[in-house]
């Protein structure tokens, strides 16, 4: 009698049970969701994968998960098809807009309608995480694979919806920053906003100034190795992301913050000598020689290397905390960037310092201060500057959860998930409205950080929040359901080998 239960419990993988998920569990949360109780699609050996041309390898990626833990063949042809799984480029509605779809779920097929291309990429998010977790599993799980049935139309509430990774203070791999990549795109994140130089290191190789890397990049927070990208490698992150429908925003933080490049070529300090490398974690002591020719003609040339290997339109100057650059200084230094960057092409992003100098009409300035009150950013907005909203006392990853956190900084105060979820972004600075708010940012600065258990950490739970700011209608915003749907994520991450922290204000299944 008792030998029974035990080999049934036995034979049940424990982590990972291939149970439907409650239709609608989905973060962030879409703008309309119908369930069809008692209806669910089953994936099994005959499941096909049907797209538009355009939409070929959005197709091919969902059927190498599928394949993955399933074990089935998964065959990926052109559309139409019958049954399966269909990413079709008709038949959305004009509202979902280029980044929205329609997902359908019933008991014979699954459809996901778009717009475009990035709109079938955002419902293939949706139905992964519609997925029993076990279709995360790295190896072959033995299924059942029931998707729940129903009917979802859901598209963005802003454009841009970012996360910063500091490579700087602490460089990362490729492979680290593709994972990230992966996991950005999962919470239907579009931009990844790489800090690629600081004081303590310069992370892009630059042709024209090749001790930029070489020197510049070879140390770290706390003096280790640090490490550089070739442009290939730059260009492979660019093309991992662009695969997955997310734009790199490459910053190259100046006035400030510039001690790496100061330290790699003597004739960029106004007194033409170098400081030595710079291993600690003091912000606000270096500055570029705004007075010098040679500067502009720098900066001309690094972000023309860079412009050509960017595809996205933004060109991130930072611009943070020049402490060291009188202020008359400041402002005319970032004037001259502005247009430099324009010459190239693309259009400016910095740190909302840059309001003191007088923003190009296309300028985008980051807020990152701590207060709901800010004068100078709230004029320039009323101006006409768009801002993308990282506060940093609520986007800020890099903070600690609370004071027993051993990773990461508190000046910006302990931000435990409520805190990064509970705010709007389109109301949260006075005398800001929605209409001047491009979207969110959530940065990890990385003086703390040094492996990729580090970045999940601090990154989950609370990307995935700011990641629901950015996306979902204020309207649905409700912390009580929220928190329910996060806790839901928990398995999954653990069957992904995600090293969330377990915040006690979540129930975790
Ligand atoms: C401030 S926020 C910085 C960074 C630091 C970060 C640490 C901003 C634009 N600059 O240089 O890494 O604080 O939290």
């Amino acid at each position: 009698i008792l030998l029974v239960p035990l080999l049934v419990s036995l034979a049940t993988p424990p982590a990972v049970a291939a149970t439907a998920v409650a239709f609608g569990s989905v973060v962030p949360v879409p703008v309309t969701t119908t369930a069809t109780p008692g209806v669910s699609y089953a994936i099994t050996t005959s499941t096909a994968v049907y797209t538009d041309p355009a939409a070929a390898g959005i197709g091919d990626r969902l059927a190498a998960l599928l394949r993955r833990s399933t074990g089935y063949p998964i065959p990926v042809a052109p559309a139409p098809g019958t049954g399966g799984i269909s990413l079709l480029l008709s038949g959305a509605p004009a509202t979902v807009g280029p980044e929205g779809y329609q997902l359908d779920v019933t008991g014979t097929s699954i459809v996901i309608r778009a717009n475009q291309p990035a709109g079938l990429a955002n419902g293939v998010q949706t139905l992964h995480q519609l997925l029993p977790v076990a279709a995360d599993s790295a190896t072959v799980q033995p299924g059942p694979w029931p998707v729940p049935g129903g009917h979802i139309v859901d598209y963005p509430r802003f454009g841009y919806r970012g996360a910063m990774l500091d490579v700087a203070r602490h460089f990362f791999t490729v492979a680290a920053v593709e994972r990230y990549i992966d996991q950005l795109a999962l919470y239907k994140i579009n931009y990844l906003h790489l800090h690629l130089s600081d004081d303590q290191g310069w992370r892009i190789a630059i042709g024209s100034w090749p001790n930029l890397a070489t020197y510049g990049g070879s140390t770290a927070v706390g003096g280790g190795p640090g490490g550089y990208y070739t442009q290939a490698d730059y260009q492979q992150i660019v093309a991992y992301a662009a695969a997955r429908f997310v734009t790199v925003v490459p910053e190259i933080d100046m006035p400030g913050h510039t001690n790496a490049a100061l330290a790699s070529y003597p004739a960029l300090n106004c007194d033409g000598v170098a400081p030595p490398l710079y291993t600690g974690t003091d912000v606000g002591f270096s500055s570029l020689c705004t007075s010098k020719e040679l500067t502009y003609t720098f900066i001309d040339q690094v972000f023309g290397e860079l412009a050509a290997l960017t595809p996205g339109p933004y060109l991130h100057i930072g611009g943070d905390e020049a402490a060291s650059t009188a202020p008359a200084d400041y402002a005319a230094f970032v004037n001259r960037v502005q247009q430099i960057v324009a010459a190239h092409g693309k259009t400016v992003t910095g740190w909302h310092d840059i309001v003191n100098a007088t923003p190009l009409p296309s300028t985008v300035a980051q807020y990152w201060g701590t207060t709901t009150r800010d004068s100078a950013v709230a004029t320039a907005a009323q101006r006409g500057t768009r801002l993308i909203m990282s506060p940093a006392s609520r986007t800020y990853i890099d903070m600690k959860y609370n004071s027993r956190t051993t990773l990461g900084q508190n000046w910006a105060g302990y931000i435990d998930v409520k805190t990064a979820y509970d705010w709007d972004p389109g109301a949260y600075l006075k005398g800001v409205t929605a209409a001047s708010v491009l979207g969110v940012e959530a940065p990890l600065w990385t003086e703390t950080i040094v492996t990729g258990a580090d970045i999940d950490y601090m990154a989950f739970p609370r990307l995935p929040a700011v990641a629901e700011l950015g996306w979902s209608p204020q309207a649905t915003h409700n912390w009580t359901a929220f928190k329910q749907r996060l806790g839901a994520q928990g398995p999954r991450w653990h069957v992904m080998g995600v090293n969330y922290y377990h915040s006690t204000q979540i129930s975790w299944p």
